[in-house]
């Protein structure tokens, strides 16, 4: 039986489909390296920093670069990542996720998001769901990516709740790892093919699979 006080959600992926947008911004910036990224490869970029996803293309393309233009190619493609992001309304929520929040929120219940985006706050506002999460973890709070759990600890932290009272919603293999690492109870969110590792996996936050995760004493 799960003994849940905290809420802590990831946002890319499970609040809101921006790989999308990482998507089509690292493969503009990857063209200019002579590179075609695939959507496969871009699965790979899920979840992980933003210097670590042009580090994982660098590899995949055979290419090297000294610092100075790693960080100018990162700059480029948050440049770019922006001018996509700038175009989310409140109805690009995932579907289900902004009434499940609510839903959280009118129950006092602690809820806190951790994504290794930097871009995280400016996403929330855009979507009009800022105001929902009573702790905000970003990528500029973190030493470590997933599944490093320092993200999730420090969430659990931010809402004063022990670690292995906290739920963790995700949509990345290394994201459930890293909750895993924390101790805490980790719902995947997406197929259950890449999540196996998860105490329970949702396709999204439909009523029948909330009411799923009441059923598993997940959600009171
Ligand atoms: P930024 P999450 C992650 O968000 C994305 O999944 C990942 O693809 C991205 O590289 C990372 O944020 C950093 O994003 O460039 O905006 O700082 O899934 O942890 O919410
Ligand atoms: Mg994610």
């Amino acid at each position: 039986m799960f003994d849940i006080k905290g809420y802590i959600f990831d946002l890319d992926g499970v609040i809101v489909d921006t790989a999308r947008f990482h998507f089509l911004a690292w493969r503009e910036t990857a063209r200019e390296l002579g590179f075609e990224l695939t959507e496969r490869d871009n699965e790979r970029l899920k979840g992980v920093s933003r210097m670590e996803s042009l580090e994982i293309i660098l590899r995949l393309a055979g290419i090297h670069l000294d610092e100075e233009r790693k960080w100018a190619f990162t700059e480029k493609k948050n440049t770019r990542y922006l001018e996509w992001v700038d175009t989310l309304r409140p109805s690009d929520t995932l579907p289900g996720i902004a009434d499940f929040l609510r839903s959280l929120k009118e129950a006092h219940r602690p809820v806190a998001l951790a994504s290794a985006s930097k871009n995280a706050r400016r996403v929330i506002s855009l979507l009009e769901i800022a105001s929902l999460f009573d702790a905000v973890i970003d990528g500029s709070m973190i030493e470590k990516t997933k599944p490093d759990p320092e993200i999730f600890i420090k969430a659990a932290q931010a809402l004063g709740i022990r670690a292995s009272e906290c739920v963790v919603f995700e949509d990345a293999q290394n994201g459930i790892e890293a909750a895993k690492a924390a101790e805490m109870t980790a719902v995947g969110v997406g197929s259950p093919e890449h999540l196996g590792e998860a105490d329970l996996v949702i396709p999204d936050f439909s009523p029948s699979h909330i009411y799923l995760l009441k059923q598993r004493g997940i959600v009171r």
